[in-house]
């Protein structure tokens, strides 16, 4: 399974000339650029660029974990799952997934469409860009693939037979582990600073918050619902504005940890990155920003919800699943949601693989953003019960976050 030949700047000329599908996209014999860009925790990702600027990405699935090293083997069979989940969510939302060229298979390859004018969402965050109606184009993604996968989009048999080929265990394994498991039993691959151990052991000892997410866990082992990206932060998101900060393009890719699971465990892991980037802002004291923050989770869920509502007259069986129905897994979606962001926001600040947003604010500012965030789904765990409303909740989270501020 590793014996195959990785990228290299070296090597890709020679590849692309031997690929002829390329040939029409970039010109393999006058490239000026060949940059590494990845900054995931899996992959290589180059970007390669011709001398009249067109360009091209290749994304290559390393054969273990590339933010740990090899002594963590993991299957490059990933890149054949996010260019599979990549070409179905591009049938239900083209505009909204990067276009996909060609999969090698030998090599464990994706040719995709190089989008170097955009920014990945976090980076843009993290800076305090704007892109005003990325988060509507967020839930109009959500809304459009996970429609088009669900039962409702593909009817009864197409469902079963998509479920069992889009089986995923080994990436899985990974959201089982890192997201609803070690935040509470911890053990080596947690970390935190020594100011945030009381707020670590918080968590732990919530007895409460372990229940529902254990109840979360089983929701994500066992729904399947339809085909999830399964790991859609702002990092899985790449962003274009005009000068205006009016978003003009927005994509989400990166899907190699998808499989057929609960609807709101993308929106759930959304939301948790939206209050994640609202620490940063706190912490910084970027009001302006903050105000653009606050109003993203709504954003996000409304047009989720108008964009599934507006699909589901198309749905392929209307007996039974009636309008009365689609009420109350709206409601349901809505609640767990909230509950996936909180295992979202456990996971990015105590255990492996965190976020930028936190990560590069200066101790003393980290110690209070982490804290708030910690917190924050700790509240919003119990608040979700008794009051869905999502700019409810993130004003609440904004109360947390103005509270433990530590600069
Ligand atoms: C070992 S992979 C760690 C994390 O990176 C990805 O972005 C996923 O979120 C995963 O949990
Ligand atoms: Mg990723």
């Amino acid at each position: 399974m590793s014996d195959y030949e990785f990228l290299t700047p070296e090597n890709i000329p020679g590849y692309l000339k031997a690929h002829p599908q390329t040939h029409s996209i970039v010109d393999h014999s006058n490239l000026v650029e060949i940059q590494e860009v990845g900054d995931g925790n899996l992959n290589l990702v180059f970007i390669i660029k011709d001398n009249a600027g067109d360009g091209i990405v290749l994304k290559q699935a390393l054969p273990y974990v590339r933010l740990v090293g090899p002594s963590w083997p993991m299957s490059p069979d990933r890149a054949r799952i996010e260019y599979e989940t990549t070409t179905a969510h591009a049938q239900a939302a083209a505009d909204l997934v990067p276009l996909i060229y060609f999969y090698d298979n030998a090599r464990y390859i994706i040719a995709m469409e190089d989008l170097s004018d955009h920014r990945v969402w976090r980076g843009a965050l993290n800076d305090g860009q704007f892109h005003h109606g990325s988060a509507a184009a967020v839930g109009e993604y959500m809304a459009k693939v996970l429609f088009k996968t669900s039962i409702f989009g593909l009817g009864q048999a197409a469902h079963k037979f998509e479920v069992a080929r889009a089986i995923n265990p080994e990436m899985s394994l990974i959201t089982e582990d890192l997201v609803f498991t070690e935040p509470w039993y911890p053990g080596d691959r947690n970390s935190y600073l020594p100011e945030n151990e009381p707020d670590a052991i918080a968590i732990t000892k919530d007895e409460f918050m372990k229940l529902e997410i254990g109840k979360l866990k089983y929701e994500f082992m066992t729904n399947a619902e339809a085909l999830i990206h399964g790991d859609l932060h702002s990092g899985s998101v790449m962003v274009k504005a005009d000068e205006s900060g009016k978003s003009i393009s927005t994509k989400a890719f990166d899907s190699e940890f998808s499989f057929y699971g609960p609807v709101a465990f993308d929106i759930g892991a959304v939301i948790a990155n939206y209050y994640i980037a609202m620490a940063r802002s706190v912490a910084l004291n970027r009001n302006e920003h903050l105000e653009y923050l606050t109003d993203l989770p709504t954003q996000t869920w409304n047009s989720f919800e108008s964009n599934f509502r507006a699909l589901w007259p198309t749905r392929k069986d209307s007996r039974i699943f009636s309008d009365e129905l689609l009420d109350v897994i709206i409601m349901k979606w809505k609640v767990d949601s909230l509950g996936f962001a909180c295992a979202k926001m456990c996971r990015r600040i105590v255990g492996l693989a965190k976020t930028t947003d936190i990560e590069t604010l200066a101790p003393n500012y980290r110690i209070g953003a982490a804290r708030g965030v910690l917190q924050s789904a700790q509240m919003i765990i119990r608040e979700r019960l008794k009051n869905t409303d999502i700019s409810h909740v993130t004003e609440q989270v904004l109360l947390i976050l103005a509270k433990t501020k530590t600069v």
